[in-house]
Order: C-alpha cells, then sequence, then structure tokens
C-alpha cells in the first residue's frame, strides 16, 4: 500500500451500533449489521475509495465479551506506564489461539497496528460501570481515541455518558448513524483529524475530496434526471399496423407500449441514482426505492407532484408558450387570473392541461403500403413536473438515506415536498425547456446543460449540503 492513510477502528460493546457507524462513515452498505448482539465476529477492513484512492479506512471489530477478565490480566503484568502497551500485545500474542477471546484479540488487534481508536455507546441506555473495564483496555493501549455516543433508541442519557466518557477520551461526539447528514459526517470526519497531529494534514485532503465526491454526486444525479426528462418528453413510439385500419384497439395498445417505455426510463433512471450514491443493493430487491403502488401515471402522482391547473395556466402564460388570442384576452386589462374568469375562459383548453391527455396519435406511412400508429412526443405540459417531482423526492430519499439501514425504505409522499422546491420562477424556467424536450428538434446540447445547471440547483436545495 502506498503512503499510509488513516485508520480508525470502530470498538465498544456488542450491538450498540459499531457496524452500523462504519457503514454510514464507508458509505458502504455491505456491512453486517443486526440486532442480534455479537453479529460482528471478526475485524474487517472498509476502506472509503474515491477515485482510487482511499481516503480513510475503518475497522469494524465485534464487542468487547471479557472485558474485566482481559483487564485483570493486563495488571497482573505489573510494568511501568511507558510499557502499558507492549503488555496488550503481549497479551493479543498469547491468547492469538484462545477462543474465550477471540473477540478481544481481534478488536484490540488493528488498535496495536496504529488505528486511532472510535468507542461506540448507546446513549439511550443509562451508563454502567461495567463499561469501565473495556474504557480502560482502550486506554492501555496508548492510542489516539475517540468516543462517540449514538442515540439507538428514544431515551436520552447523553449528559451521563457524556461525563463519563470525557474522563477516558479527550474527544466526546454525538453522532448517530442512521440519521446523520453530509454536513454531520464532515463534522465526525473534522473531529478525527484531530486524533492524531500527523493524520491532521491527510485528514484534510481526505475532507476536501470527499466534499468533492459529494458535489460529483449531485452533478451526476442532475445529470441523469435531465436525461430522463429529455428522454422522456422527446420519446417516440411507434407500432406497426397489420390491418390498414387503426381503430381503438391498436390505439389503447400503443399507448400502454408509450407508458411503458416511459415508466421503464424512470426506473432506469431511479437505478443509476441510487448507484451513484452507493445504494446499489436496492436494486437487487424487488423494485428499488419505488413509489410503492403509485404509478407514474396515476391520478395520484399527478395531485402530489404535478402542477394544479390555475399553477399551469399561469406558468404556461407568463412562460410565454401560450400565445394568440386566447391568452390576450385573458390578460388584456386583467393582471390575475382569479376565481370563475378562468374556468370560463380556459374551458376548451383544460383538457390539454389536464393528466388524461398524453401525447397526439398520428398513423403515419399510408403512402409508404405500411402503416405505423406513433404517439408522441409528450404533449401534457404537467407530465414533465410530475416526472421531475418524483425524480427529485426520489434522488433526496437516496441521497440521505444512511447506508447502515437495513429495512426496507418505503417512500412516504407528502404533498409539502413540491411547495420545498419547486416556487414560481423556477416553475417558469423550468416550463420553457420543457416545452424546448417535447421536441428534440428544438433542443440542443445548449439546453440540456442549462437545465441540467437549473436542477443541480433544486438538488442543492432538495439535499442537506
Ligand atoms: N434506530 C436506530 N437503530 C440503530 C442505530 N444504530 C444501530 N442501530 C440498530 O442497532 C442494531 C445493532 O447495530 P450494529 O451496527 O449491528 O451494532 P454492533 O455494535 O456492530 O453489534 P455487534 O456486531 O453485534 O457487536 C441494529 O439493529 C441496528 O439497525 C441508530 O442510530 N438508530
Ligand atoms: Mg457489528
Amino acid at each position: 500500500m502506498s503512503v499510509s492513510h488513516p485508520k480508525f477502528a470502530v470498538v465498544g460493546h456488542p450491538n450498540k451500533g459499531k457496524s452500523s457507524i462504519v457503514s454510514s462513515l464507508a458509505l458502504d452498505d455491505s456491512v453486517e449489521i443486526s440486532d442480534t448482539p455479537g453479529t460482528t465476529v471478526r475485524k474487517c477492513s472498509f476502506p472509503l475509495m474515491v477515485d482510487g484512492r482511499i481516503l480513510y479506512e475503518l475497522y469494524d471489530t465485534p464487542g468487547f465479551q471479557r472485558a474485566r477478565y482481559v483487564l485483570e490480566w493486563l495488571k497482573q503484568h505489573h510494568v511501568s506506564a511507558d510499557k502499558k502497551q507492549e503488555v496488550v500485545q503481549v497479551f493479543i500474542d498469547e491468547h492469538r489461539k484462545d477462543e474465550r477471546f477471540r473477540d478481544e484479540v481481534e478488536l484490540l488487534e488493528p488498535i496495536m497496528q496504529g488505528a486511532g481508536i472510535i468507542y461506540v455507546v448507546d446513549g439511550s441506555k443509562p451508563y454502567g460501570q461495567e463499561y469501565e473495564a473495556e474504557m480502560e483496555i482502550l486506554r492501555r493501549t496508548g492510542q489516539p481515541s475517540m468516543a462517540l455516543i449514538n442515540l439507538i433508541e428514544k431515551d436520552d442519557y447523553v449528559q451521563e455518558w457524556k461525563r463519563a466518557l470525557e474522563q477516558y477520551f479527550k474527544m466526546v461526539r454525538v453522532f448517530n448513524p442512521m440519521s446523520a447528514t453530509f454536513k454531520k459526517h464532515l463534522q465526525l470526519l473534522e473531529s478525527m483529524a484531530q486524533l492524531k497531529e500527523e493524520w491532521i494534514a491527510p485528514m484534510k485532503i481526505s475532507i476536501r475530496y470527499f466534499e468533492r465526491y459529494h458535489e460529483q454526486m449531485l452533478q451526476q444525479t442532475a445529470q441523469t434526471i435531465t436525461q430522463l426528462i429529455f428522454a422522456s418528453l422527446s420519446h417516440v413510439e411507434q407500432l406497426e399496423l397489420k390491418d390498414k385500419e387503426a381503430g381503438s384497439v391498436e390505439e389503447k395498445k400503443l399507448e400502454e407500449m408509450y407508458k411503458k417505455t416511459l415508466r421503464g426510463l424512470e426506473y432506469e433512471s431511479q437505478k443509476n441514482i441510487e448507484t451513484i450514491w452507493h445504494h446499489g443493493h436496492l436494486q437487487k430487491e424487488e423494485k428499488g426505492l419505488m413509489f410503492e403502488h403509485m404509478d407514474l401515471f396515476s391520478k395520484q402522482s399527478a395531485s402530489i407532484f404535478g402542477l394544479t391547473q390555475k399553477e399551469l395556466i399561469v406558468t404556461a402564460a407568463t412562460g410565454g408558450a401560450i400565445t394568440g388570442a386566447g391568452v390576450d384576452l385573458l390578460f388584456a386589462g386583467h393582471t390575475l387570473l382569479l376565481g370563475g374568469a378562468i374556468g370560463a375562459v380556459i374551458g376548451g383548453a383544460s383538457a390539454y392541461f389536464g393528466f388524461e391527455k398524453l401525447a397526439k396519435i398520428d398513423v403515419l406511412g399510408q403512402k409508404l403500403g405500411q402503416k405505423y400508429l406513433q404517439m408522441g412526443p409528450m404533449e401534457n405540459q404537467n407530465f414533465p413536473f410530475i416526472l421531475l417531482g418524483r425524480a427529485l423526492y426520489h434522488a433526496q430519499s437516496v441521497a440521505s438515506m444512511s447506508h447502515a439501514r437495513r429495512e426496507r425504505l418505503k417512500l412516504e409522499m407528502n404533498e409539502a415536498f413540491k411547495n420545498q422546491w419547486l416556487d414560481e420562477n423556477a416553475r417558469k424556467s423550468l416550463y420553457r425547456y420543457h416545452k424546448k424536450f417535447q421536441s428534440k428538434a428544438q433542443t440542443d446540447t445548449k439546453n440540456l446543460e442549462a437545465y441540467e445547471k437549473l436542477i443541480l440547483e433544486i438538488l442543492r436545495k432538495c439535499i442537506d449540503g
């Protein structure tokens, strides 16, 4: 291995969230986690690699099993303070084959090889003296150490834990691996950097890389969403007609094909975003992190993520898309579309704005003998907002999901989400691009790049920075 990077051994009592903390800090969902004490039985290293470089490495370890025995053993081997570390090494060497102390040997080894200590406790359980033997053993390793208080359940004994831990550790922090945001994660790395003088510089570099990496993930997400929106809006589906005539059966079939393609695009995009955020395992599950029971084309989707009719009209009108007498009339002398006036004036256009109609169906190739039925590109003006809203919501959920989570996450929908990111200005700008994307011919790389930038800004708002 090249120049040595900072290493940390995550240690503590069984079942206190050690593996969860490793999983969350290493962005690695392959770490074994379960509510059975004694899940981790061997030390295991989890490096965080970015661009082929290890930013830092975490050791997941089994919990202490016989801390008191070990401490007694250490105490029986009287040595001067400067030799205390050597005694720990002697303990390891003498007990390597002793099954009774397997867990202690496993957890002490990486520490004696130079890993900094991260001692994990559960702050939702009261402090007890039984932890003192563990902390005393760790102190005797002579390695730099810090303590993390993880609140697994609701009760809060943080203050009493702090008082006890501060006698053994110069740094005590609260960190929850399930809900830690990117910011919290960065703050913890800053603290970890302070453990050893010679780690400050490499950890600072790691932190910078990590920030840049986070930015990259946001950009890749924005790019993926942009591609999804463009591909969906410009998509054209064709159905070859066997008979000369195209009836409602064929039209229905084509519409189903069209919807299926769009659903597929959304699914692919979600898979990509899950991979970007190191949550690739979700794909092995039946449907990843999908909106269960809420189809892309459902009324529910439209009502949660779509615009209201009024919002659509205002956006369309001020976005400069509707021209001609209709809108001129609408705005002549009136500044706002209010009350009954809207319904009356746009009555005829409402089908267009509604969610029922997606795109035109045309018959093609009449002259060439082989007839096609064609559907697309998307005409519905609300659909892009629905698709985008779902994509943003999914991305936000994936990006803020802890790697320590093992149970399946359901996307709980709420109507407030739309207001969180979609203000009037965003609506207007997005609308203009959507109009362009609805025709491939009108879209160039510049439009796509500008849209991607817009999405990136929105993502920053949605995803805790
Ligand atoms: N709700 C909640 N659960 C947590 C948290 N941290 C850990 N858990 C749960 O607590 C249990 C134990 O977590 P692990 O990370 O496996 O604990 P460990 O210390 O590695 O356990 P051993 O390997 O058995 O020593 C698992 O069911 C976790 O999902 C937390 O912050 N919040
Ligand atoms: Mg474990």
